[in-house]
């Protein structure tokens, strides 16, 4: 038997880089891809997922050539879960010369958290009848997870829960959105109470909704009564009824 000093050569590769084994059909599992290609034939192979400190959590391992693919859901190898975290994970082979290679460790993540979300209107009695006082409210709005965002909405519901207005978008969500108090078909909402709500998921479909908020829409210009005490009165600085009170109502 000739046994080469060459070492054999691999790669392993995985199709997503965050996953999320919560059994929902979305994203539970990663398939590792492992290649080997040896001038000696190849002795044992193993891929583990490794935390960081470092602890080897999971082992697949095998005589002989590996499978094309590993899939992994996030157990240990108790089959319990792992909990959510970033791990690492590394392929490695022996061929029967006794030459061992490793690919480098490279991150998978298992995130099965719902998105911390948050959406304030300001302010939250606005008119939008254009006399250029008041006339648009602005959301803020946040995100925060471990994955970045994958879609979101804003939902402007009147006081039946109808959606009227929305908002909504791909990826990241913006910082701040301007709103005109226009509904979809651009009318300009009547006076009333509204509700809005943001709801928003990560890039594994971990969904988060918050709860309903309100605010006021009033473009109904205050009626303001005025009267005056006395109703007659003399400014002439003779000390008789010379000032008037004024009253708003
Ligand atoms: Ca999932
Ligand atoms: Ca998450
Ligand atoms: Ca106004």
């Amino acid at each position: 038997i000739i046994l080469g000093a060459t070492k054999p050569t691999i790669s392993v590769k995985s199709d997503l880089d965050i996953i999320s084994p919560n059994a929902d059909g979305f994203k539970d599992s990663v398939k590792f891809s492992l290649k080997v290609s040896a001038f000696n034939k190849i002795k044992s192979w193993s891929l583990k997922i490794i935390r960081i400190g470092p602890k080897i959590e999971r082992t697949f391992a095998g005589l002989g050539n590996p499978p094309e693919t590993v899939s992994w859901f996030g157990e240990k190898d108790d089959k319990k879960p792992l909990p959510d975290r970033q791990y690492s994970y590394t392929f490695e082979v022996d061929d029967e010369a006794g030459n061992r290679v490793s690919s480098l460790l490279k991150p998978i993540t298992i995130d099965t958290t719902k998105p911390q979300i948050q959406v304030v209107v300001q302010p939250n009695i606005f008119s939008p009848n254009g006399d250029g006082y008041k006339d648009e409210a602005s959301f803020a709005l946040s995100y925060k997870d471990k994955s970045p965002a994958a879609r979101w909405k804003l939902e402007i519901e009147n006081g039946k829960k109808k959606v009227i207005k929305k908002f909504d978008g791909e990826g990241s969500l913006p910082v701040a959105l301007t709103w005109d108090g226009k509904d979809e078909d651009g009318r300009t909402l009547k006076d009333g109470i509204y509700n809005y709500l943001l709801s928003a998921e990560d890039t594994v479909g971990n969904k988060m909704i918050t709860f309903r908020q309100t605010f006021k829409i009033d473009n109904t210009p205050p009626e303001v009564r005025l009267s005056a005490d006395p109703i007659l009165f003399s400014p002439n600085a003779d000390g008789e009824k010379d000032t008037a009170t004024f009253l708003l109502e």
